[in-house]
């Protein structure tokens, strides 16, 4: 059969199964799962002219992933595993968009996604229990079931400062960096943000940059990366392993492959601890947060480990105000999302990196020149990169402009925060899923394991509804409150919201509620839950039969 969507971008199309929206890892594994394994007639709509998703659009210096290679690559085939070699522990960002490249050809992909096409808007037609798609080239999309792929960290976050369209430099957010690249040699340049993106930039921006100014508004914890390239004899482990690794990435709350070690901080003596410490600082990376069971349930363990990397700081950069500056950190260790390194704090040591700290003094405007501070003091520069971050888990969904029942639009629905029902369908929102939306486990974990159980439990969850001729699944209202009711209890026993400038808890955007988004409950028990709904009938959605949807009509 011809697709439906591949002819010259139509203004109209012959209806399709599913629409799926964007081409990143969860959008191409959901295209894969609807079409090769059900046999329905699927479009996956991208923005983008390629594959990758925020691995498209996130071309910054120095931006790698915090998860180790072997465990940030799908996980559902063999074959796809083993064709694919990792060269670094922590792959680049370009290493990252040649496996989803990969990917994408090895399972013929391509064909059924447009790229180069924005969702514009979608809306649910009741009388035909279908979604209509508009994209902003003219095109119009039918389909039965529509499917969010839009990631959890992909509508940029510039912050409105007055004066900045006067700036007569160059300025930049990291999440939409030129393809071509910044020539940052003899330039002077501001990075504002210090989160996991500025932390890797900051260090690759200093080796070519005439100066780097970074402007610190939360001072923030980070442990070395100690990336390295791969040896052939670990990969060979890592391969040799892969039963294992996948086996601890499936039962571990993150689903990175490493266990949380099953003790308290106060098991052990100080200086035991003190040496456990410094062995997982050694070890690096994300991995430093496993050393005890109770480092984000405890504030009283989490301040052993947060006073063990504030000395770190301190022990690292030279100059004592600066290192008071960057050791000055008002929330617990990984209360956000803790960032890993290459070199960061030691940057700070280079002749040509100041730091300055714009909590006590804010940036006030942007000038045609540079960045003018509350206090006065002016910061001429040549280019300004915003590693501000993003409009986190809602910013992507809701500029769908995605209209339910009744015409009832998303932004509507979530006006007091994101209310759904495993983080996967919103009640007034039929035969919509968005995949690792917010109240899932997703952006606390190994990316690639809740986006493979999302993707497979929609996947049955549709072949279910089409083996048992239900033509409509909607969550109900009441099993979305005990959900939403779920996720705050699950976060209310961490000290995950001890952080309040989080983006977690949308705070990092003006005006955006606050409320905690993503699944603190871990992804193990999240995955059991979601089965068990499933097992259940699908428990607390509404299964609507062909035979009944036409009666009521
Ligand atoms: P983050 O973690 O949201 O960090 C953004 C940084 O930018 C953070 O330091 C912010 O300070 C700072 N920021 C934001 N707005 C401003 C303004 N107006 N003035 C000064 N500083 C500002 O984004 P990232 O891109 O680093 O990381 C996002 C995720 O991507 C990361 O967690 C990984 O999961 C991958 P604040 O803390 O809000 O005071």
């Amino acid at each position: 059969m011809p697709n439906a969507a591949t002819s010259a971008h139509p203004t109209e199309t012959p209806a399709l199964d599913a629409i799926i929206i964007g081409a990143g890892l969860s959008g191409m594994y959901q295209l894969h799962c609807l079409r090769d394994r059900l046999g329905l007639r699927a479009q996956v709509l991208e923005a983008a002219d390629g594959v990758g998703g925020t691995w498209y659009w996130n071309r910054y210096p120095g931006a790698r992933c915090d998860s180790e290679s072997h465990s940030y690559c799908f996980q559902f085939s063999d074959e796809l595993l083993k064709e694919w070699e990792w060269s670094e522990r922590y792959p680049q960002q370009p290493e990252i968009l040649r496996y989803m490249n990969f990917v994408a050809d090895k399972l013929d992909l391509k064909r059924d996604i447009r790229f180069k096409t924005r969702v514009t808007g979608a809306e649910y037609d009741a009388a035909r229990n279908v979604w209509h798609v508009s994209t902003d080239d003219g095109g119009r999309f039918t389909a039965t079931y529509l499917i969010t792929a839009v990631g959890c960290l992909s509508t940029a976050n510039v912050p409105q400062i007055p004066g900045l369209e006067s700036f007569a430099g160059k300025a930049y957010h990291t999440g939409l960096w030129p393809h071509e690249g910044v020539d940052f040699r003899g330039k002077r340049v501001a990075q504002i943000g210090t989160g996991s993106t500025g932390i890797q930039a900051a260090p690759v921006i200093a080796e070519t940059a005439g100066h780097l100014t970074v402007f610190q508004r939360t001072a923030n914890y980070s442990v070395p990366a100690h990336n390295a390239p791969l040896s052939p004899e670990r990969k060979k482990e890592l391969m040799d392993r892969i039963e294992e690794t996948r086996r601890v990435m499936r039962s571990t709350p993150n689903g990175h492959p490493f266990q949380i070690v099953d003790r308290s901080v106060f098991d052990v003596s100080d200086e035991e601890r003190r040496r456990i410490y410094e062995k997982q600082w050694e070890v690096g990376g994300l991995q430093f947060r496993a050393a005890f069971r109770d480092i984000l349930l405890d504030k009283k363990a989490n301040d052993t480990a947060a006073e063990f990397l504030k000395d770190k700081i301190r022990s690292i950069v030279k100059d004592p105000k600066t290192a008071a500056i960057l050791a000055d950190i008002d929330h617990p260790y990984a209360a956000k999302r803790p960032p890993i390194d290459s070199h960061y704090f030691e940057t700070f040591n280079r002749d040509n990196v100041s730091l300055v700290d714009v909590r006590s003094d804010p940036i006030e405007a942007v000038t045609p020149t540079g960045i003018r501070l509350k206090s006065g003091a002016e910061h001429a520069v040549d280019i300004i990169v915003f590693a501000t971050g993003f409009d986190a888990m809602t910013g992507s969904l809701i500029k769908l402009n995605i209209k339910g029942r009744d015409g009832l639009p998303l932004a509507k629905a979530w006006e007091a925060g994101p209310r759904n029902y495993l983080g996967i369908q919103v009640s007034g929102f039929p035969n919509m899923f968005t995949l690792t939306g917010p109240g899932s486990p997703s952006v606390l974990c190994n990316m690639p394991v809740p986006i493979e159980q999302h993707v497979e439990w929609v996947t049955d969850c549709i072949a279910h509804m089409r083996k048992n001729g239900i033509a409509r699944i909607e969550a109900k209202p009441e099993a979305m409150d005990r959900w939403v009711a779920h996720v705050n209890d699950a976060a209310k026993a961490t000290l995950l919201p001890e952080a309040h400038h989080s983006w977690y808890l949308g705070a990092n955007v003006p005006g955006k509620p606050r409320v905690f988004m993503p699944y603190a409950g871990g992804m193990a028990r999240f995955r059991d839950i979601c089965n068990d709904v499933a097992a259940k009938g699908y428990e607390g959605f509404e299964l609507t039969g062909a035979e009944r949807q036409a009666a009521a009509e």
